[in-house]
This record gives C-alpha cells, sequence and structure tokens, in this order.
C-alpha cells in the first residue's frame, strides 16, 4: 500500500470520527432552549411579580419536575409559589425583598424528555417606599440542595447539559483513533 494509499485511509478515518462528533452535537441539540426570559439576564427592575422563562419547546410537566427558584442577595427564597408550565413558558410569581443581585436557577424536563437546568442573575433596584418581601429560608418548590451552577451563571445561553455533546466528541475520538490505527496496521501488513 503506498503512502498516497495510507493517507486516503487516514482521511476517510478522519471524515468518519467527524460524522460521529457531529451526530453526538445533534443529539445534545434536540433538547430544548432557553428562549428568552423575563426580567432579561443582567437587567434592573424596579418592581416585579413574576419571573417568567420561555423555552423552544414546551417542556414536560411531570410533577416536581419544574423548578424555578429565585434567590435574593441575602440567600433567602423569594419565589411565592410553585412555577406554573403554559406551554413553553414556565412563569414563577414573586415578592422580591431586598435591593441587590437576585439569581433565578431553574430546571425544567426538555420536551425530548431530558432535564435541563440553568441559572440567570437579574438585579432589584426598588423605587420609593417598596416594601420588602421577607422571603423564606427554603425554596418553595424543589430540592434545597440544589446549588447554583457557577460555571453558567448569568449566561442563559449556557443551560443545556453539554455531557450528551461530551459522550458524542468522546465516542468520536475514540472510533477516529481506532479507525486509524486499524489503518495503518493494515497499511504496514500489506506492505510486509
Ligand atoms: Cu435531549
Amino acid at each position: 500500500m503506498s503512502a498516497r494509499h495510507r493517507i486516503a485511509a487516514l482521511a476517510a478515518a478522519v471524515g468518519l470520527g467527524a460524522v460521529l462528533a457531529i451526530a453526538g452535537t445533534g443529539a445534545a441539540s434536540a433538547h430544548d432552549a432557553l428562549e428568552s426570559t423575563d426580567p432579561a439576564s443582567g437587567a434592573t427592575v424596579s418592581s416585579l411579580s413574576a419571573v417568567t422563562l420561555t423555552f423552544s419547546g414546551d417542556p414536560l410537566g411531570a410533577d416536581g419536575a419544574t423548578v424555578v427558584q429565585v434567590i435574593g442577595p441575602d440567600k433567602r427564597y423569594y419565589e411565592t409559589a410553585c412555577p406554573d408550565l403554559n406551554g413553553p413558558a414556565v412563569a414563577s410569581p414573586v415578592a422580591l425583598g431586598p435591593a441587590g443581585d437576585y439569581e433565578v436557577l431553574w430546571r425544567v424536563v426538555s420536551s425530548d424528555g431530558h432535564p435541563i437546568s440553568g441559572s440567570y442573575a437579574f438585579t432589584y433596584a426598588p423605587t420609593g417606599s417598596a416594601t420588602a418581601a421577607a422571603g423564606s429560608a427554603t425554596p418553595l418548590c424543589g430540592p434545597a440542595a440544589a446549588s447554583p451552577p457557577t460555571d453558567v451563571a448569568n449566561d442563559p445561553n449556557m443551560q443545556t447539559d453539554s455531557s450528551t455533546l461530551w459522550i458524542g466528541l468522546g465516542i468520536g475520538a475514540v472510533v477516529l483513533i481506532g479507525v486509524g490505527v486499524g489503518a495503518w496496521a493494515l497499511a504496514r501488513g500489506r506492505k510486509g
């Protein structure tokens, strides 16, 4: 087998690996994506009665699957009821407390059945004599253990779990190496 054949075999292996990697990426992107939030990420509001998240698909409304937690600068929880799922929109009523930065932690079950979650922050700057709500030491809905995923905080575009992508890329890489080594061994064997 000539060097040219060996290069061709290697090119085929690279192509196959790329196809598998892209297939993995495709599976990950089948999740619903968070399209918009109200208030928007990084926005400053002077009053707020609800946090609304709108997704690219309709999340599944299984029991306890939908969680929205609104955490104040004092680390207390300011959602006042469990979130309401209405088509692609998930809304949670809130009564905000002290002025400052609030973090919204959310989790829904994507329409493809996979749980997705994320967080983002907004700022509360009440005007006049707004009454600060007392909030709650524990979330009204969902697990108290839900801790902020700090690496994706403040970025609504980073809400999908990337494990499927990495698994796809990993499989692609392993197959690529395997096929490459096989092609090389075959080429060597034929030569000998
Ligand atoms: Cu999915």
